[in-house]
């Protein structure tokens, strides 16, 4: 059972692992566009991930006897300054979802809600993954450089990160 309050914050997440979803679609569009079909095909991946997420945030609402509801969604920016930028940006939105999981975590404990608390275990840890995944392509970006050749090794690194880069499987949800 969830409260009117901890339904209506489940349900701004769902929108924004919407929003997620979108962001990272548009940057891979992008990157498609500056033939960067690595960082494309990454991005369009990790779309995907986002959706899952949402996916698994509608699902436990409703097993949980709430309405899961669909709002409105920002379009995301498309135009970036470079493939250096499309990362800054996407660690900064993960950044942002990772104190928007914490808000509901302490929202299910304020609450007594243990098994949404529970349940968003899953999300603590996905987030702590995905902010080490692009810190670490950040890292790369810096290490290599967008000079000369570097864009196309950095293009390389991160179309390989595509394979690698799976959700935790914590056994919840
Ligand atoms: Fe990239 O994070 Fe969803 O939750």
């Amino acid at each position: 059972m969830l409260s009117e309050h901890m339904l209506d914050c489940l349900n701004d997440q769902i929108n924004l692992e919407f929003y997620s979803a979108n962001l990272y679609l548009q940057m891979s569009s992008w990157c498609e566009f500056k033939g960067l079909d690595g960082c494309a095909g990454f991005m369009k991946s990790h779309a995907d991930e986002e959706m899952e997420h949402m996916t698994r945030l509608f699902s436990y609402v409703n097993e949980t006897g709430g309405l899961a509801r669909l709002g409105q969604v920002d379009a995301p920016p498309f135009e970036f300054d470079s493939v250096a930028d499309v990362f800054q940006q996407t660690l900064e939105h993960e950044v942002h979802v990772t104190g928007k999981i914490n808000q509901l975590a302490k929202t299910s404990q304020d609450e007594n809600n243990f098994s949404t608390f529970n349940f968003l275990q899953w999300y603590v840890a996905e987030q702590h993954e995905e902010e080490k995944l692009f810190r670490s392509i950040l890292d790369k970006i810096a290490m290599i450089g967008l000079d000369g050749s570097g864009l196309f090794f950095i293009d390389q690194e991160v179309a390989k990160l595509t394979k690698t880069s799976h959700a935790p499987d914590t056994g919840t949800a």
